[in-house]
């Protein structure tokens, strides 16, 4: 029976990734913008990749550009990531250096990317906690988003891997967890979260890039959970700071794992 057939290749073959993806070189938490640029790179370089996002779409914040516009914003020192995505641009009127671009074209080219290179993503999983073992931070706890949503009491799985990036956004989920839960001292000025702070587009791009680092063994940050964490300020729907975050993070991992 066909229906038979279908059911059982989707129960099988989702079962295969799941289980590849329980032991790997480097787990992403979100798929924002700068984990899908860290995705792609480490996934070319050969490492075994895998994304947990909680949405159904991944994207993160792509999609709905500046105030649903959309738009969004990259500046020259990021246009050799979009190139490498074949994405499109042009640059603005009177504003030298910085160029627009189609929002879903950059979402849709990031997710194609990253997937077509060999990283997994897993939709509509969220990571509810991190393996913490021995002074290191080991891997993920994954649950699924609907069991999170209606507050169902199921007891997780868990996702072993040598490094762990937090790309979750401006809430920091992972960094936060290690320290509020795990109380490790972080790699910041103080040892804690410093909180984002408000818009300033150049000190955030910047501090973007500057805070892309690893925050406590085998756990780094990317993109504006990076900034979150290190106190950098926000830049609104510009996006050069996250791609080339999203570059240097995967760098960092690889230089970090091949140790
Ligand atoms: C699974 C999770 C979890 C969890 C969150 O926010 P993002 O788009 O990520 P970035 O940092 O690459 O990009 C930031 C950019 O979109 C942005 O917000 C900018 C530029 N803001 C400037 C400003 O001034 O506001 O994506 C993070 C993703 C999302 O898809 C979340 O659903 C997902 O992470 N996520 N997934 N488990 N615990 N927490």
């Amino acid at each position: 029976m066909i229906e038979n057939t279908i059911s059982s290749a989707i129960v099988r073959n989702f079962s295969v990734k799941l289980e590849e993806a329980l032991n790997l070189d480097v787990a992403l938490v979100g798929a924002g913008p700068s984990a899908l640029v860290a995705a792609r790179d480490l996934a070319k370089m050969g490492l075994k990749t895998a994304i947990f996002e909680r949405k159904l779409a991944p994207g993160g914040g792509t999609w709905g550009g500046g105030m649903l516009f959309n738009e969004v914003v990259v500046q020259d020192s990021a246009l050799h990531i979009l190139d490498s995505f074949g994405i499109h641009h042009r640059e603005i009127d009177g504003a030298a250096g910085y160029h627009t671009l189609d929002s879903v074209e950059m979402a849709s080219a990031l997710i194609y990317g990253a997937v077509s290179a060999g990283a997994k993503i897993f939709n509509a999983i969220s990571v509810e906690d991190i393996v913490f073992k021995e002074g290191k931070v080991d891997g993920l706890v994954i649950n699924w988003t609907p069991v999170e949503r209606l507050g169902m009491h199921v007891d997780p799985l868990t996702v072993l891997s040598r490094a762990v990036i937090d790309g979750t956004g401006h809430p920091s989920e992972i960094i936060k967890l290690a320290s509020e839960k795990a109380h490790v001292k972080l790699n910041t000025e103080t040892g804690a979260i410093l909180g984002e702070k408000p818009m300033w587009v150049e000190s955030g791009e910047a501090s973007t890039v500057e805070n892309t680092k690893e925050y406590y063994p085998g756990l780094f940050a990317c993109g504006m959970s990076a900034n979150n964490t290190s106190g950098g300020y926000r830049m609104g729907p510009i996006f050069g700071g996250m791609l080339l975050s999203g570059e240097k993070v995967a760098r960092l991992v690889a230089e970090q794992l091949s140790k």
